[in-house]
């Protein structure tokens, strides 16, 4: 561990790099245990830079071989390699080229991070510094080079290598057992979106043509015998290719576009140019092995990495404290290819409840940094909910506040202006603002400020004058190192809904009609009157919430549920029956559990709308599902926001869970029986909507507390034909303590044992079972010998599981929960800091916890702060104390 490492660096200290690479020849010699490297760099000065500086490549943990400069070897006294990086204090004042012999060791790398192994075959992770790991290297985005890559190794052992770019040579390497590939990328491109495969992996092959007629050659590598799953990954390529034509006019640059799923990886995907590496969970499906959730996921998926060709690729990001410029638009890009597939008004609300669930705890804890963050100790930890999910938000307001016309024109001219370049955000915010004409001036403070505002709001009628005012106020909560704010231009989409439930024309005192809605809210205090409104109006505010803010309102249960049956805004509507629901929840769960508001009168209230909603044809499966989702208990947490009591919070949910499973159950068990036949398995929208109400009304059926319905589940899991039905059955059994829910999970066990991913699921349920003993089961199931703490999907699957998906079991009473997680997280920090790392983010709201729990949470971080940490860890343990 390096002290520097541990000191922030800062966006106000960009230098642009001393030196330019121009050109990138590599030869990697791949052996598992030792990987030899021959990169030809052909570099010159940087003309933008001071002249004469001595030339520092970043490097991690390579062994220089030998070093020459335009061919002539250096003497040691010439150079300094170290664990850090490489120095040549002279080098020529023009062109040259730059000669490095490197070794590394695939096999040991168990970080995941630079070139390494996955079950037999090599590898790589760039993103953010792991080129680094490979060979000496200007290791930053801003230093564009174009590639040419040999690939050699054994022939049986890898039949196939893959670099980015096109290939252009193969063969084998005479006299040897041995055969080499050679790929040339003619885009240039940074160091982290370099990636190489070798291995012996299977492949399905696809083409896609262009709109100019291009043809492409699309393939999937996988393990052998995992052919058969590659289906609908295949499909969403298709189609994410042809709606980034569509909708945004770009175009696929390469003959080829390949992608290989492995199954070590850190995260989800990695957009390496024209070779995506994949963790195999976001491309393998099959109905009997992957539920819906993940094929909406691999769509997802796929199609972000594949738009990162241009908005990531063709143009990067100068450095990386402009993350969110490549990940927030390409993540708002991707929802919306998943909105224009499925049902529009589900996936916003899946994609809202995904930013509520995540990105508001971060912005309201220790960890809440800007979309676009001034300062970083280490860049891995930045892979935040805020720059990829709140950065995607500020996309969509751009979008909302110029129209969807201006903003394309503003993407057009952001690609035709920065294509091949490193840039900035506010290249981005200049190309928009110079399309369309308005001042985003004031819009920067979005990707500067942290936190989540509040919008308060209230509504004024006057009788006499016929006129609703509408008072907002946006504050502004201080975050680490930002105690003060500036206000920042919020698009606020409303409606006023008349008597009968109808929207009222929307007509400004100056006589301004809104036909759509959308006001912009841009000082601190603001009101907006709206005349000719003839009886008080109910307000429906922040339709599809159209900006990442919380919304607080003075409006009573009876306005909320008016909302719930009327709203024509169908994410209101879906909000209003979650404001009521949680209004009954909050009051329970508050200082002390209080049963009476999730028994009484409110909660029948409540479970009748919901059934009315629930049998309203003309709504979308998947909608009418959602509706019958009750918020979940880290919602709950989040609303009541401090002194927070898990148990409190699980048992005012189970009881409003029976009382809704008994109020409503003729209702619900008509539901279950109607929707019974979905007919042969297909994962599209309306077949995946009908199963997600289906399980919906089971789930609220086993509420009830009937043995009769625990059975109904346990049959539902009996009878399933796809994993979609397997898997929410099986955790709707889980938590019970019932012969029936250890004969599922035996079941599922055996069926699955030796398919690492649907054993994943098998692990997670558990992980997430809320049950008294969970944290033994949790600590128990380490010791399993399917168990490894090597395999991230594994360690996410019952670790990140608990830590995040099983509130009370994580935060119980005497800090258990707390200790398990430590424990894991130090053993995995010393072999994968960013795992580790990620794990550690589950601290970050222990400061609202109540006290009891909020103390064991800091003795655990204090024993963690003492430990011997990584700086991956370090900087999330340190900050996450305060
Ligand atoms: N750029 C990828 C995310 C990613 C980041 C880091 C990784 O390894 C440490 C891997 C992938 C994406 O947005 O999909
Ligand atoms: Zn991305």
């Amino acid at each position: 561990m390096h002290e520097s490492d541990r000191q922030p660096k800062h966006l106000s200290d960009y230098a642009a790099p001393d030196y330019l690479i121009e050109t990138v020849d590599l030869d990697f010699h791949l052996e598992p245990e030792r990987t030899i490297v021959h990169a030809d760099l052909a570099m010159r000065p940087n003309p933008e830079a001071k002249a004469a500086r001595p030339l520092v490549l970043d490097g991690e943990g390579v062994e220089l071989i030998s070093i020459a400069v335009d061919g002539k070897p250096l003497q040691p006294d010439e150079y300094s390699a170290t664990e850090t990086g490489l120095t040549v204090p002279d080098v020529p004042t023009g062109p040259f080229t730059l000669s490095l012999k490197t070794a590394c060791n695939p096999e040991a790398n168990e970080a995941l991070l630079g070139l390494y192994r996955s079950n037999g075959a090599f590898c790589t992770q760039c993103e953010p510094e792991g080129f680094r790991r490979i060979t000496f290297f200007l290791d930053r985005p801003d230093v564009l080079a174009t590639y040419r890559v040999r690939l050699e190794a054994d022939k049986k052992t890898n039949p196939v290598l893959l670099s980015n770019g096109n290939p252009v040579e193969r063969g084998d390497v005479e006299g040897t057992d041995r055969h080499y590939a050679v790929w040339e990328d003619p885009h240039p491109k940074p160091s982290y979106l370099f990636a190489a495969v070798a291995g012996d992996l299977a492949k399905i092959s696809d083409s896609f043509t262009t709109q100019s007629g291009r043809e492409v050659a699309l393939n999937i590598y996988v393990e052998h015998g995992k052919e058969d799953r590659c289906d609908w990954a295949m499909e969403s390529l298709k189609n994410a290719m042809k709606w980034d034509e569509e909708r945004f006019g770009r175009e696929y640059d390469l003959d080829v576009f390949n992608i290989v799923a492995v199954s070590d990886f850190n995260m989800g995907a990695m957009e390496n140019k024209g070779l995506n590496i994949f963790n195999d969970k976001l491309v393998l499906a099959r109905p009997d092995t992957a539920s819906d959730a993940d094929y909406a996921a691999i769509e997802g998926v796929i199609a972000h990495e594949y738009f990162h060709n241009w908005t990531g690729n063709r143009i990067t990001c100068r450095d990386w404290f402009q993350l969110c410029l490549k990940e927030g638009l390409t993540v708002f890009r991707d929802q919306e290819f998943s909105a224009d597939l499925r049902a529009g008004p589900v996936k916003r609300i899946l994609d809202v409840r995904n930013l509520k669930s995540r990105q508001f705890p971060e912005d309201s804890g220790p960890l809440a940094h800007p979309v676009r963050p001034g300062s970083y100790i280490e860049i891995n930890n930045f892979y935040t909910a805020t720059v990829y999910e709140k950065g995607a938000e500020l996309c969509r307001m751009l979008q909302t506040m110029l129209g969807r016309d201006d903003f394309r024109k503003g993407l057009d001219l952001y690609f035709e202006r920065h294509d091949g370049q490193a840039v900035t955000v506010e290249d981005f915010l200049a190309a928009l603002a110079d399309a369309s004409g308005k001042d985003l001036s004031e819009f920067m403070h979005w990707y500067n400020q942290a936190g989540t505002p509040e919008l308060a709001c209230s509504l004024d009628y006057d009788q006499q004058s016929k006129t609703a005012t509408l008072n907002v106020s946006q504050i502004l909560p201080a975050t680490p190192g930002q105690p003060n704010k500036e206000p920042m231009p919020i698009p606020l989409r409303i409606g006023l809904l008349g008597p009968n439930g109808d929207d009222l024309p929307l007509t400004l005192e100056d006589g301004t009609e809104l036909s759509d809605g959308l006001l912009e809210v841009t000082e601190r205090e603001q009101s907006f009157t709206f005349t000719g409104i003839p009886t008080p109006p109910t307000p429906s505010l922040l339709r599809e919430f159209s900006a990442p803010v919380r919304l607080t309102q003075t409006i009573d249960l009876e306005q909320i549920e008016f909302l719930m049956m009327h709203d024509s805004d169908p994410f209101n509507r879906w909000q209003a029956a979650q404001s009521y629901a949680a209004k009954l929840l909050t009051d329970a769960a508050r200082d002390r559990y209080n049963p009476e508001p999730v028994k009484g009168q409110g909660a029948s209230r409540l479970a009748k709308a919901l059934a009315v909603t629930a049998n309203e044809e003309e709504l979308a499966y998947a909608y009418r599902g959602e509706m019958l989702k009750l918020p979940s208990e880290s919602d709950i947490a989040r609303e009541l926001a401090r002194n927070i009591d898990t148990d409190a919070i699980r048992e005012a949910r189970e009881t409003l869970r029976e009382t809704i499973g008994n109020a409503i159950h003729a209702d619900l068990a008509g539901i279950y029986e109607e929707l019974a036949d979905t007919g042969p398995y297909s994962p599209d929208g309306i077949s995946a909507g009908k199963r997600s109400m289906r399980i919906a009304a089971l789930d609220l059926l086993v509420g009830s507390g009937k043995d009769d319905e625990l059975e109904r589940a346990a049959a539902h899991y009996r009878g399933a034909t796809n994993m979609t039905d397997a898997i929410y059955s099986l955790l709707i059994l889980a938590p019970h303590d019932d012969p029936r829910r250890d004969e599922a999970m035996a079941d599922f066990y055996e069926r699955w044992k030796d398919d690492a991913l649907v054993l994943d699921k098998w692990f997670a349920v558990q992980a997430r079972s809320a049950r008294p003993d969970s944290v033994e089961i949790v600590e128990g199931l380490l010791s399993h010998p399917k168990f490894s703490l090597k395999n991230p999907n594994r360690v996410r699957a019952l670790i990140g599981s608990f830590a995040n998906g099983n509130p009370t079991g994580f935060n119980r009473k005497d800090g258990a929960g707390y200790e398990f997680l430590a424990e894991c997280a130090l053993r995995i920090d010393k072999f994968n800091p960013h795992m580790a790392a990620r794990l550690l983010g589950a601290f970050e709201s222990w400061r609202f916890l109540e006290p009891n729990r909020e103390a064991h949470a800091k003795a655990t971080l204090e024993g963690l702060a003492n430990a011997e940490l990584s700086t991956d860890s370090y900087e999330i343990v340190s900050k996450t104390l305060g």
